[in-house]
């Protein structure tokens, strides 16, 4: 397992619908995420939060868009400083702040692998594809936009000028269960690897993470984590503004990331849509970095023998 990691506080809300992500990275550290992972052997950097100077608004086709300007900064600014984060640690930890980051910390980890000679994977846990363009977002949320963007899509003149996407094929999914038209006809027309509830429901979250893992593997590649709160069942992370019910269980999450940890093929992590407002007693962000433990190494019991890694 790599042993250095840096965490990058990335306070940008508004790519959300409601107000409060900006608190996320600084209740990830109250929770003690960073004594967490150098309780785990880890060399931890804290790099502090990226931030932006305000923004003239900038027009758009679709009305219906909200803070374009702004996103688009937050993007640009978290590209050059996720990228900064890749070079000093061997796994960065971007913490949100709203899933409009993804689309700033993906592509400086496409940029990273490139430069390593390798292909990026991501795996994305998420109750939502989040596969919108500019131009077909109903809610005009831009967090429902970063996938479509980093995989190349048109439709993104208004944020910063794509340097190297991520293939769709390298993209994997799982927990998905909200989905709007224009992203069901996308992720059927760029081949994206799609695992929705009924799917994890019939064959539990091993058999298809193990055959992602495989291929992650097989090409030598490096792979991003990207992790939405609203992946798992709302009654055990209440912190996120876009609950959608059946969600992953404790132990299925657990178990995605310690099976993660045995595979040592992470090398990112965006923790992201965290809403300090909504949560109660910290009982979400305390679970986020018990996942985040799970990940990076902590375990109940060593193992004689390691999983199909
Ligand atoms: B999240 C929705 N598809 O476009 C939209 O939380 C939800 O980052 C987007 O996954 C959810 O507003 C974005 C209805
Ligand atoms: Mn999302
Ligand atoms: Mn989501
Ligand atoms: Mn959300």
């Amino acid at each position: 397992m790599a042993d250095t990691c840096a965490l990058l506080g990335a306070p940008i809300e508004t790519g959300a619908s409601q107000r409060g992500c900006l608190m996320g990275p600084a209740s990830l550290r109250t929770a003690g995420l960073d004594e967490e992972l150098a309780s785990l052997g880890w060399e931890v950097t804290d790099l502090g939060d990226v931030t932006i100077p305000p923004q003239a608004p900038m027009p758009h086709a679709n009305p219906a868009l909200h803070h374009l300007a702004e996103t688009s900064a937050w993007i640009a600014a978290l590209g050059a400083r996720a990228h900064e984060a890749g070079q000093v640690a061997d796994l960065p930890i971007f913490m949100g702040g709203d899933h409009s980051l993804s689309a700033g910390t993906v592509p400086a980890m496409a940029r990273r692998a490139q430069e390593a000679g390798k292909p990026l994977f991501v795996l994305w846990l998420d109750a939502h594809p989040d596969l919108h363009t500019l131009h077909t977002s109903q809610s005009g949320n831009l967090h429902g936009t970063p996938v479509a963007y980093f995989t190349g899509q048109e439709g993104f003149d208004a944020y910063p000028p794509l340097v190297v996407p991520v293939d769709p094929r390298n993209v994997c999914m799982m927990g998905i269960r909200s989905v709007d038209a224009a992203e069901r006809t996308r992720i059927r027309d760029i081949g994206i690897e799609v695992h929705d509830m009924r799917s994890i429901d019939e064959t539990g979250v091993l058999a298809p993470l193990r055959a992602f893992l495989a291929r992650v593997k097989a090409a030598g590649g490096m792979l991003h984590l990207s992790f939405d709160v609203d992946f798992l069942e709302p009654g055990i992370a209440p912190a996120v503004g876009t609950t959608v019910p059946g969600g992953a269980t404790f132990r299925e999450a657990h178990l995605i990331m310690e099976e993660l940890c045995d595979s040592d093929l992470v090398t990112s992590l965006d923790l992201v849509e965290l809403n300090p407002f909504l949560d109660e007693r910290g009982k979400t962000a305390k679970l986020l970095c018990d996942l985040t433990a799970s990940l990076f190494g902590r375990r109940v019991m060593d193992r004689m023998t390691s999983s199909s890694f």
